[in-house]
């Protein structure tokens, strides 16, 4: 499939620096910052600088130096946000929504990483 990146997205003109943002880190393809509406007491959104729609578009079409830098920040995410599972954080959750069924609001992929409070089970 073919994705057209919309680059009037919310996250794209973040990027830009179009509209500020809270900032928790920003590497050379990736910036992490906290959600506008946070779930958890810890709510970080972690998000490619290239034009990918959703996980399964960056994941196929992003260069190995991409998807290296986004995993990694990722896990720096998670430790300086004291998330850790059993290194004296109570664990998070990683999700990312993708397409209609999934519900993504915002069409630029986006992981949202949360923790700071029991998140219950999942919901399916
Ligand atoms: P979703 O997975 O696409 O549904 O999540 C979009 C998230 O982007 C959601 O949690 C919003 O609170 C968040 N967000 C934001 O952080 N800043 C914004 O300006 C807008 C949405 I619009």
């Amino acid at each position: 499939m073919a994705y057209a990146y919309d680059d009037q997205n919310i996250f794209a003109k973040i990027l830009r620096g179009e509209i500020p943002n809270n900032t928790v880190l920003e590497t050379e393809h990736t910036l992490a910052f906290r959600d506008i509406s946070p779930k958890a007491p810890e709510h970080v959104l972690v998000i490619p600088k290239g034009p990918y729609v959703t996980f399964d578009h960056f994941c196929n079409a992003a260069s190995d130096a991409e998807i290296l830098d986004f995993t990694r920040t990722a896990g720096q995410i998670c430790k300086m946000i004291g998330a850790e599972p059993g290194e004296g954080g109570a664990g998070f959750r990683a999700i990312t929504n993708a397409g209609e069924d999934g519900v993504q609001e915002v069409p630029h992929y986006h992981l949202h990483i949360l923790a700071g409070r029991p998140l219950g089970p999942m919901l399916l």
